[in-house]
């Protein structure tokens, strides 16, 4: 077995293999990127190692830093999650090449996967069917029309080297082919730096339905059971369940045998996933995900099987745990992304932030898996998952009404969150009774009334922007809640002169004084860009003078002198990337 797992990842899915090697008594590594120097992952870790750096591509997509890491920590596996570098082949060969295991498939099968007109032909050979459509690279809008008038109207245009729905057309007419194959092309040699392109016939109101399967090096692999991930805006899946709704049994089996296939035809091993399209009783091979995905708790809980545990067992060469006859899937799970995203209005804008306050729904059959803990924040560099909610119940009404609850009871005060969105998802109707599909959010759900926060009441001007402070005030013995709307940064106080007690918020990790009487130190409250540098060292400056401008959140904010005095030292320059809690002025 593995004896000490570096986690080449950051967020709930580091903090999700942590877990499980530390049940496995398997020490881990850390890695991270100067934003998160002191992230829940880096926390949790046995060792940490700096990347150094803020964006992905100087810290997390850093090779040589990683290398490093992986030689100076003694790592002898490398976990790479999903996103990253999980299903970079020059990556896995590379570590590899230092005799260190790559958790994840050998990289032949990523390269077959990875090119989704080999895909279809390697699935083709198995004796899988894709959405028919022709496996030749496009050179002309000529070959879509003929297509179209053969398999009829509308057909998609898809990126060969794309994937999540990037680079995606679909043509509904001859007259619009030209047009939609010019810009399939130039959106797929944009995003994925290849623009190769195919043509296959667009399913209008399918479901997306993919397979979990794993196999070890031995040869053996297995289905290990279906989800169901129709509930999706703009390719960003929000809710994934399992067992996939009204999926008759014997296409559960057919889809299990059919992912095999596909599998065992590109040579793969470890954890991987097969999409498919489901329409009218009928699957269709779409593509393979070579990772595990972020998903991949409903499968646990249907099934009791630890999915990362099997993953480490399979790179330690080690046999799977079970077969494909022990394989038994009990009652039903649901998993919602919680994102700090604000869905007010079906917008979905990222809202990233440090989190004020984090208090995650308990109960029975209920899971978090989480990458952050109140007083962390959520950088505008990454992936902005915060965690995922899962439930299981005994069936899917049930585990649907664990997760209304749970969802109200989810407390996260700082950024904004998909949560508004889950409770009008698992609530509506039309999810209740299984008849969405791939298009329904966007289409059908009205998120015209969702707001993720209450807002705060329109700044009046020459006044201080107002935020809300809940205080707990008792009436005749009875106990209210009553929101207070009071100026930024002031401490609410509540009769007595107690700071707003019980409820009260931990302080942000960042928060500094902005009121006059601080120490000196000026630091910005969020993370961002320094705009603008309005002092030099020398200058006098007075408590609440502006002393630059930071840009977050798509907003200027001008950040405080929290006291009077002398500007001793001005650490920050314009063009600069500032962490929460970084100290851009001293004043003395
Ligand atoms: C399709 C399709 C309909 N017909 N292909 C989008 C993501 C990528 N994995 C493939 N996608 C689709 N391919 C044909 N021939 C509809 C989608 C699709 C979709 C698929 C899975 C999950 C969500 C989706 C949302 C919109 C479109």
């Amino acid at each position: 077995m593995l004896t000490k797992v570096l986690i080449a990842n950051r967020g709930e899915i580091a903090v999700r293999v942590i877990r499980t090697c530390r049940e496995l008594g398997i020490a881990t590594v850390a890695v991270y990127s100067e934003l998160d120097r002191d992230a829940l992952h880096v926390r949790l870790a046995d060792e940490a190692f700096a990347l150094g750096g803020q964006t992905a591509a100087e810290s997390y997509l850093n090779t040589e830093a990683i290398l490093d890491a992986i030689r100076r920590s003694g790592a002898d596996g490398v976990h790479p999650g999903y996103g990253f570098f999980s299903e970079n082949t020059d990556f896995a060969r590379a570590i590899t090449a230092e005799g260190v295991a790559f958790i994840g498939p050998p990289p032949e099968a990523i390269e077959v996967m990875g090119d989704k007109i080999s895909s279809r032909i390697a699935a083709d050979k198995a004796g899988v069917s894709g959405v028919p459509g022709d496996n030749t690279v496009l050179s002309d809008p000529k070959q879509v029309i003929a297509f179209g008038e053969k398999h009829g109207w509308p057909v998609a245009i898809k990126a060969a080297y794309g994937g999540g729905g990037r680079g995606m057309r679909v043509v509904n007419s001859a007259d619009e082919a030209a047009a939609a194959l010019e810009s399939a092309q130039s959106e797929a040699l944009k995003g994925f730096g290849r623009s190769e392109c195919y043509v296959e016939r667009y399913l209008t109101w399918p479901r997306h339905v993919e397979m979990q399967i794993i196999g070890d090096t031995f040869g053996n692999c297995v289905w290990v059971g279906e989800r169901d991930c129709s509930a999706q805006r703009r390719h960003q899946k929000l809710v994934e369940e399992s067992p996939a709704p009204a999926f008759p049994d014997d296409v559960r089996q057919a889809m299990g045998e059919a992912a095999v296939k596909v599998a065992q035809a590109c040579g793969y091993y470890n954890a991987g996933t097969v999409e498919f399209l489901f329409q009218d009783g009928e699957f269709f091979f779409l593509e393979m995900n070579t990772r595990l995905q972020v998903e991949h708790p409903v499968t646990e809980f249907v099934t009791g099987i630890d999915l990362v545990a099997e993953q480490i067992r399979v790179a330690s060469g080690e046999k799977l745990s079970f077969t494909q006859d022990d394989i038994e899937r009990r009652g039903h799970a649901i998993e919602v992304r919680v994102n700090a995203e604000d869905p007010a209005g079906g917008k979905f804008l990222p809202s990233p932030g440090p989190i004020n306050r984090l208090s995650i729904p308990q109960g029975p059959f209920v899971r978090w898996d989480g990458g952050y803990e109140a007083g962390d924040a959520v950088s505008q560099y990454y992936d902005n998952l915060v965690g995922k909610l899962i439930v299981w119940g005994r069936d899917r009404e049930e585990a649907r009404k664990r997760m209304l609850p749970a969802l109200d009871e989810f407390v996260i005060d700082g950024v904004a969150t998909t949560i508004p969105a889950h409770r009008a998802i698992l609530g509506h109707p039309d999810f209740a009774a299984a008849v969405h599909s791939t298009k329904w959010v966007e289409e059908r759900l009205d998120l015209s009334g969702v707001s993720a926060a209450p807002m705060a009441p329109p700044a009046v001007d020459g006044e201080p922007a107002k935020v809300r402070r809940d205080v707990d005030v008792e009436v005749n013995g009875k106990r209210f809640s009553v929101a207070m709307w009071v100026p930024d940064a002031a401490p609410v106080v509540a009769m007595g002169g107690a700071p707003s007690a019980g409820r009260a918020r931990p302080k942000p990790a960042a928060a500094s004084g902005a009121a006059a009487g601080g120490s000196g130190a000026v630091a910005v409250p969020m993370q961002g860009t320094i705009v603008k540098v309005l002092v030099a060292v020398g200058d006098a400056v007075e408590a609440g003078q502006a002393v630059c401008i930071l840009e977050a959140m798509k907003m200027e904010n001008q950040i405080n002198a929290d006291t009077s005095g002398e500007v001793k030292e001005v650490k920050v320059e314009a063009g600069q990337a500032v962490g929460a809690g970084d100290v851009v002025v001293v004043i003395g």
